[in-house]
């Protein structure tokens, strides 16, 4: 038998860890976690387990089709690679050629190797590169540039040194990272401590030193009473308060009515509990993280739960801290070349974001800009006519609130294509599907992972396709040949990584070892003198002026989230270990694990309702309604609601997941029109859902 062992990157989510896939007769029969990663110990997680069975799976787009019925109707043509790549380019050619470049949109998961799929966005001439980050992070990215100047992700969370970690809004050892599994598993070992901040007992809450179960919606009471004690108790840093945060007395006054008693009427968090909490925090300072949160498109403020917990940090010192979020390094802090970007192939599109991001809105992000604002424009033709849209390894009808709508939305487009490895909502509505190969069958361009310690990434073919599914690589650069976008039609994945790595002074020959390359002997943690925040004045800004010339206050008032009426509550959903947001459902190895959601209740306001534990009860919302088992239990807020996100799918082709569970997804009328124009995201938890039992 012929094996050998392949350096690859897992695909089942967005964490994408490095792996060692054992392939026996050209065929993947192993996977680890690549030993040689920091923190990933040779560990992956069972999704990341399931990658064979993902492989293996025949309920899979196997090859291109073309829509041959009405858009959902699910009728399709076979074609080859040749005529979906002719036909793919023809039709966004003729948009082109209608209503310009501009009218292109395209929209991604974000991530490492997203400058092929920027690349060929601007290639096209169009500023419209998005992602999914309305959906998921873009409270924390906007929080972080409006104290810090920088993204989230420029600074890193050293949970390995950290003393007391506090989780809220993140399920950390349910939602899975692997990396920050094992570091915050060893500094557990270590004597860290742990708090968590939910509206029900998660994995990560039983393994929590405090746990306080909130009212759904009032972590900025929490917080704002948090930031209190600190301040009236001189228990923050004060020398790293005069060095680095601007703007202090102003929080001070901000600050004043949010006392620890006022915050326990509103989440329900005794105040004497809080006050122990904050003590015991401020004890372990500098070197403790308040996790910002991750999926944060939940309320209204979320952005400033986000905000309140930097600056929550800042007032610890933790910020630039050993054990907690020191600065991430770039290549160039280690006086070495970053890769080559494909994006810079082509000049920066003129027009303006069909989004309205960085004209419109100048305070948000301009790189991935905001999607829902991009459907809103396809949908008013405000500010010009968007009438193609490229979803790529998305599947935005499960990710964005309210199916219908975008549906509706959706009809107006001329051309709408999927590039999928999995059956999706999104590509069952498309004009045509371009399978991917899974990422076991493909290769991908060369990343950097930004850190303590930065390195090169690659990810190899580890196995021929089974199916006629195709590359990233091959795909884009199929397109960019027959659209005349010459610099990017690249031959050879080989050509792309020798382009990406002209001038760094790495060779592909140095990947062979370990599958990586690193940048730095040692991890390296910046001296704060060293340190510059990208604000105006160099410091931690708790006044945002670009928030305050769009008449947004940078310190808001807090407002009481609304009760539910009687017999309804908030939706609430989240993750669970075994899947992947919409697209592992159907996997049949994790199918196997999990089949279906179910609806956790409040023990005492279900049996209030006579619902028994197990019974099927119907939830509806605004027309919507399915039906799924309710699970009761004293450990979840009796307000709300709560479902694993990703189920309830109708797709024929999904036979393992169909019918199985509820959409959250579905259950969220006019979602799309609910974000916060601070924060940009969505507020997907501005719902209330009935609850009915069926007998
Ligand atoms: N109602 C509600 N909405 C939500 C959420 C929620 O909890 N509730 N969660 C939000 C969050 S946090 C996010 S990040 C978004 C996610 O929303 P999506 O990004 O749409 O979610 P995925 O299921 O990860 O979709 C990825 C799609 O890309 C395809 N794909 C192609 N190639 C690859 C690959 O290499 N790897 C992977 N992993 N997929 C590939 C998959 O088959 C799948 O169809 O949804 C958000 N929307
Ligand atoms: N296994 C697995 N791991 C994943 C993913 C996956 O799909 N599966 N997806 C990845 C992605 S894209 C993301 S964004 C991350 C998400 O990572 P997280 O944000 O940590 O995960 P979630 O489960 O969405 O939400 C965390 C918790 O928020 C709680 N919550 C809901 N409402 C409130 C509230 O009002 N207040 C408080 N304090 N808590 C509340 C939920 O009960 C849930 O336990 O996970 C990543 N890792
Ligand atoms: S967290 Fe799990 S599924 Fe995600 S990339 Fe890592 S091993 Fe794969
Ligand atoms: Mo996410």
């Amino acid at each position: 038998m012929a094996s050998r062992k392949v350096y690859s990157v897992c695909g089942m989510c967005t964490v994408r860890c490095p792996i060692l896939a054992d392939v026996t007769n050209g065929v993947c029969s192993y996977l680890q976690g690549n030993p040689h990663a920091a923190g990933i110990n040779g560990a992956l997680c069972a999704r990341g387990a399931a990658g064979l069975a993902l492989t293996n799976d025949n309920e899979r787009p196997q090859f291109p089709l073309i829509r041959a019925g009405e858009r959902g109707e699910g009728k399709w043509r076979q074609v080859s690679w040749d005529e979906a790549l002719d036909y793919t380019a023809e039709r966004l050619d003729q948009v082109r050629q209608q209503y310009g470049s501009h009218s292109i949109l395209f929209s991604d998961r974000g991530g490492p190797f997203r400058d092929l799929h920027q690349a060929f966005v601007r290639g096209l001439g169009s500023p419209n590169y998005s992602n999914h980050d309305a959906s998921c992070a873009r409270n924390v990215q906007h929080a972080a540039l409006s104290v810090f100047g920088f993204g989230r992700k420029d600074v890193v969370y050293d949970l390995k040194n950290s003393r007391h970690v506090v989780l809220q809004t993140r399920n950390l050892f349910e939602a899975i990272n692997v990396k920050e599994v094992n570091d915050l598993m060893s500094a557990l070992d270590n004597g860290c401590k742990l708090t968590v901040i939910d509206i029900r007992a998660t994995v990560t809450s039983t393994k929590a030193d405090k746990f306080f179960m909130v009212r759904p919606g009032t972590d900025y009471a929490f917080n704002l009473a948090v930031i209190h004690v600190l301040l009236s108790r001189d228990l923050y840093d004060q020398t790293f308060a005069g060095l680095w945060i601007k703007d202090l007395g102003r929080l001070q006054e901000f600050i004043r009515p949010y006392t620890p008693e006022w915050a326990e009427r509103e989440t329900g968090i005794p105040a004497d509990a809080l006050v122990g909490f904050v003590r015991e925090l401020a004890a372990s300072r500098p070197a403790v993280i308040w996790h910002p949160g991750w999926m944060t498109a939940r309320y209204t403020d979320s952005f400033h739960v986000c905000r309140s917990i930097y600056i929550i940090n800042a007032l610890l010192g933790s910020i630039g801290a050993k054990g907690g979020l020191p600065f991430a390094n770039k290549p160039s802090d280690f006086e070495r070349k970053g890769l080559k970007k494909l994006a810079d192939l082509f000049p920066k599109p003129e027009q303006k974001r069909a989004d309205g991001v960085g004209w419109r809105y100048p305070h948000f992000d301009a790189g991935p800009g905001l999607l829902h604002l991009a459907f809103k424009a396809i949908e008013t033709e405000d500010p010009y006519p968007v009438k193609a849209y490229i979803a790529y390894r998305h599947d935005p009808l499960m990710g964005f609130p309210d199916q219908d709508a975008l549906k509706r939305i959706f009809r107006k487009l001329d051309f709408l294509v999927s590039v999928t490895f999995s059956w999706s909502d999104s590509a069952w509505f498309s004009d045509i599907v371009l399978p991917l190969s899974p990422y076991l069958e493909r290769e991908s361009i060369l990343a950097c992972k930004n850190g303590l310690k930065p390195y090169f990434f690659l990810r190899h073919r580890a196995q021929e396709p089974r199916f006629d599914t195709r590359a990233d690589w091959e795909i884009l650069t199929g397109l960019a040949k027959r659209l005349g976008l010459a610099p990017l039609a690249f031959e050879s994945i080989e050509d792309i990584w020798k382009f990406q790595l002209n001038g760094t002074g790495v060779s592909m020959a140095d990947f062979e070892a370990t599958g990586m390359v690193s940048l730095a002997e040692q991890p390296l943690y910046r001296k704060m003198e060293e340190l510059k925040f990208k604000t105006p004045s160099g410091k931690i800004e708790l006044i945002c002026d670009k928030l305050e010339k769009q008449e947004l206050p940078s310190l808001k008032p807090y407002q009481s989230p609304a009760q539910p009426p009687e017999g309804m509550f908030r939706i609430a959903f989240g993750r669970c270990a075994v899947h992947t947001q919409g697209h592992t459902v159907n996997n049949p190895l994790l199918n196997g694990q999990m089949a279906e959601n179910v609806l956790w209740l409040n023990r005492a306001v279900g049996e209030k309702m006579k619902i028994a534990d197990g019974e099927q009860v119907e939830v509806i919302s605004n027309g919507h309604s399915g039906r799924i088992k309710a699970m009761l239990t004293d450990l979840i807020h009796p307000e709300a609601a709560f479902m694993v996100h990703g189920f309830g799918h109708t797709l024929p082709v999904e036979i393992r997941a169909f019918g199985k569970g509820v959409a959250d997804n579905c259950l969220m009328p006019g979602g799309l029109e609910i974000w916060d124009p601070a924060g940009g995201a969505l507020a997907l938890q501005e719902h209330f859902i009935t609850v009915r039992r069926l007998r």
